[in-house]
């Protein structure tokens, strides 16, 4: 590690766009993609489509706002959305199933952050006038504040046959469903192909500097489409965008299995403090979450001092620190970070 360079591991957000992408980006043919007229656009959201298995995709600027068309188009106001107690859609999107759509969120706390069909049932408003209906279901998959943990595709199943049965469309927000599928061999057709709409990003563990896409049905396409544009979404020449996004789609995935081993080989060396809680069996992508609160340290003062030797990470609350893994951080730096770590904690703060 350089002086100036910091080793960031606050998310996989924080990549910058690799030389290939910058290239594509220069060389981009753009149109009006409001006219539908950007080649570029049309391109990835047919490779998208094409990867997902899908009908039809469409190109948005954020995971946040995919999720919330996706929310828009699939509900009426008044109706509730079941989502799990920690998932990003109801913790981090500042309301927006309220604020956009109307919806009431319905959390249900599953073991592991992994819902169970058994509780998303008892979660499930009965068909009766004066109560409010369940419009929606949301997975998330890998999920964040889990430590990127998979969703098993053996737990979803019995969540998609359940909603099947009473006519709830379920939302995979697959913000990270590439590391998903990494992970597991499963393609991410494989993993997504029974929800009615899932989002994933190109900006996370994929290195696109921008860009989410949402997949679904052409119907669905349509309405989201319309939705995109009321929310403020409509992009003119964003060619130069999906420029990036193609080459994050089409040849970034390949090596996300090396950010599952570098989150691996921190967990793996910093479980060997009796000062820090973490069971490294349980990284199983590229997230790292560790709890730090004994020694007189806690997770923000860790935080800090990290930062002063220029490792970044984020506090999840007094106890937790998040570590996210990605393309732009060397094994060496993880295990540069990791160290530092043991090293501020063997000692007393
Ligand atoms: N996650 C960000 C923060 O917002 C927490 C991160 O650094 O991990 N779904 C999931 C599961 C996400 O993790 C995120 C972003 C989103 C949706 C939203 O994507 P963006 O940031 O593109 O709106």
């Amino acid at each position: 590690m350089t002086e100036d360079r910091k080793i960031d591991l606050r998310s996989d957000t924080v990549t910058r766009p690799t030389p290939e992408m910058r290239r594509a980006m220069a060389d981009a043919e753009v149109g009006d993609d409001v006219f539908l007229e950007d080649p570029t656009v049309t391109r990835l959201e047919e490779v998208a489509a094409e990867t997902f298995q899908t009908e039809g995709a469409l190109f948005v600027p954020t995971g946040t706002m995919g999720n919330q068309i996706a929310v828009n188009v699939q509900t009426e106001p008044g109706e509730e959305a079941i989502v799990e107690t920690r998932s990003h859609i109801l913790n981090y999107e500042l309301g927006a199933l309220s604020a956009l759509s109307g919806v009431v969120p319905r959390p249900v706390a599953a073991e592991g952050a992994i819902l169970d069909a058994k509780d998303v049932e008892a979660a499930i408003r009965p068909d009766i006038y004066y109560l409010p209906r369940t419009g929606l279901i949301c997975l998330e998959n890998t999920h964040n504040m889990a430590g990127g943990k998979i969703f098993p595709s053996e737990k979803m199943e019995p969540i998609f046959d359940l909603a099947r049965e009473r006519g709830i469309p379920v939302h995979l927000d697959g913000a990270r469903i590439f590391n998903a599928a990494a992970a597991t061999g499963e393609s991410v057709a494989e993993l997504s192909s029974r929800a009615d709409s899932v989002m994933f990003c190109l900006s996370k563990g994929l290195g696109a500097p921008v860009g989410s896409l949402i997949l679904g049905d052409a119907n669905f396409i349509t309405a989201a489409r319309t939705v995109r544009k009321r929310f403020g979404g409509g992009m003119r020449q964003v060619g130069v965008l999906a420029a990036a996004g193609l080459v994050a789609l089409t040849g970034m995935p390949d090596r996300l299995p090396e950010d599952h081993e570098s989150a691996r080989a921190i967990a793996e060396r910093i479980a060997d403090s009796s000062t820090i809680d973490i069971d490294p069996t349980t990284v199983q992508t590229n997230i790292v979450i560790f709890g730090v609160n004994q020694n007189g340290w806690d997770a923000p003062k860790l935080t800090l001092a990290l930062e002063e030797k220029g490792v970044l990470a984020v506090p999840l609350d007094r106890t937790y620190i998040r570590l996210v893994t990605h393309y732009d951080v060397s094994r060496a730096d993880c295990l540069f970070a990791a160290d530092l770590i043991l090293k501020f904690m063997k000692n007393k703060s």
